[in-house]
């Protein structure tokens, strides 16, 4: 069976039925709870955990293998969980009032689909995402290629910000008005694993894979490492074409992923730094110990599986402006005076709610982690149509735009044509960038497009669209 008929039939299959794969499953729960613990540079920081751990375990399975999982949901909150990155069922996708009702608190959640690409994905709440994702809920997804590229260790490292209040602890603030208008929640403590200043230790001549998340709900990490011969060889999960050196600082947004191939050639300290914003922080270090090895010639990435093929001569096309936020030049979401007071009524009651800030084609698409089917489709395309998706950004700020359910090929960026035509499930804006994007819209239902910067999607930066089965 070919994979395009594969992922359809598993798209109109109940996500029970998967007879055409035959790796194993092996069902687990996965528990959201309250927990006390060492993160962030703090003793005892209480956050909220998958498994009591901050991040999340490291989910690993083989391509083509079942994910088998319940949520079992210990919060005071509601939540779900959205699988970043992964082709699946719209059903899986964890949006609460879309795809799923949201999981209250003591109940559980069976998701259950096939992992049909290798790469490095992630997993986090869908529902009330600037809190929940801040305080601790997120992990990492890892999906094995079917050949992996040499290696002696394959480390993943989640990174993360933390805003802390003077006492130490998560500034309760979320959703203020400052944050949504502008570049979201950031915070001043950054960590790796939970950690500040995590030291890896390694031996000269090893050769490592790093896979590096964005999980913090904002920050845009600009990332550089000296003195390592160190290779890019996948993006947001997808394996690039050829290995290409990594020189200077690689941008990172929210939601997104980059492998690296990293040779401990040289002895002694090597830090990982971020410069985004003023300033540079040391995110960890690799420590290589023994003699100075030699060079060795560069890595291969592994092997791409084809993904659909948008096809550009028959795809709808569609175009998406976004407006807003602070500065803006085309003024604010318009709101009547009683939706505005009613919404400043419930915001000092301490309903955990944004105030609309940000449009896409003219309109602020508002609790969007919360009652999408309050929404209309900004467009609909048939089962296999390709859509070709311009991004306008008429703001004067950064968007990690997300596509959910689906890879895209990036076409172009400011009207230059990108030749390779790179694979992403999310792309970084500057702010006045035009972007061109195409992707073969595969799976019936219903599936959100929207900036990754948490605030930013709250405040109204987020649409959906439907595939019709
Ligand atoms: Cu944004």
């Amino acid at each position: 069976m070919k994979r395009r008929e594969l992922l359809q039939t598993l798209a109109c299959a109940p996500a029970l039925a998967v007879p055409h794969l035959a790796a194993a499953v092996t069902p687990r729960t996965l528990t959201a709870a309250p927990a006390t613990l060492a993160a962030a540079g703090q003793a005892s920081l209480p956050v909220w955990a998958y498994d009591g751990q901050v991040p999340g375990p490291v989910l690993r399975y083989k391509r083509g293998a079942v994910l088998d999982l319940t949520l079992h949901n210990q919060l005071p909150d509601p939540s779900t969980i959205h699988w970043h990155g992964i082709r699946l069922p719209n059903a899986m996708d964890g949006v609460p009032g879309l795809t799923q009702a949201p999981v209250a608190p003591g109940e559980r959640f069976p998701y259950r689909f096939a992992l049909p690409d290798a790469g490095t994905y992630w997993y986090h709440p869908h529902w009330g995402t600037p809190e929940q994702v801040e305080r601790g809920l997120a992990g990492a997804l890892i999906v094995e290629d079917d050949v992996p590229p040499p290696v002696d260790l394959d480390l993943v490292w989640l990174l993360d910000d933390w805003r802390l209040d003077a006492n130490g602890r998560i500034a309760e603030n979320f959703y203020n008005f400052h944050d949504v208008a502008h570049a979201g929640r950031l915070g001043q403590r950054v960590t790796v694993n939970g950690k500040v200043d995590l030291v890896q230790a390694l031996q000269s001549g090893q050769r490592i894979r790093l896979r590096l998340i964005n999980a913090a709900n904002a920050r845009i990490f600009a990332l550089s490492l000296e003195g390592l011969d160190a290779w890019l060889i996948a993006r947001d999960g997808i394996p690039a074409a050829t290995a290409v050196p990594w020189e200077g600082e690689l941008l990172l947004g929210p939601g997104m992923r980059t492998d690296f191939i990293i040779d401990a050639s040289k002895p002694g300290r090597h830090v990982l730094k971020d410069s985004y914003g003023r300033g540079e922080r040391a995110l960890a270090t690799l420590e290589v110990s023994g003699k100075a090895s030699g060079a060795r010639p560069a890595p291969q990435p592994a092997q791409r599986e084809p993904l659909p093929e948008p096809d550009l001569a028959r795809a709808l096309e569609q175009r998406m402006l976004l407006g807003g936020g602070a500065m803006s030049r085309d003024g604010w979401p318009q709101e009547s005076t009683a939706e505005r007071e009613a919404r400043r009524q419930r915001q000092i009651q301490g309903a955990r709610e944004a105030s609309p800030v940000w449009t896409i084609n003219g309109q602020a698409h508002m609790s969007h982690d919360r009652e999408h089917a309050a929404h209309a489709s900004e467009f609909r395309v048939p089962r296999g149509g390709s859509v070709r998706l311009t991004f306008e950004n008429n703001t004067a700020w950064w968007h990690p735009m997300h596509l959910h359910g689906h890879h895209f090929r990036v076409l172009s960026r400011n009207g230059a044509a990108l030749p390779e035509r790179p694979w992403r499930d999310t792309v970084l804006m500057a702010p006045r960038d035009r972007v061109e994007v195409a992707f073969v819209a595969e799976n019936p239902g219903y599936w959100l497009i929207h900036c990754h910067v948490l605030e930013h999607h709250a405040g109204g930066l987020g649409t959906m669209f439907e595939v019709q089965g």
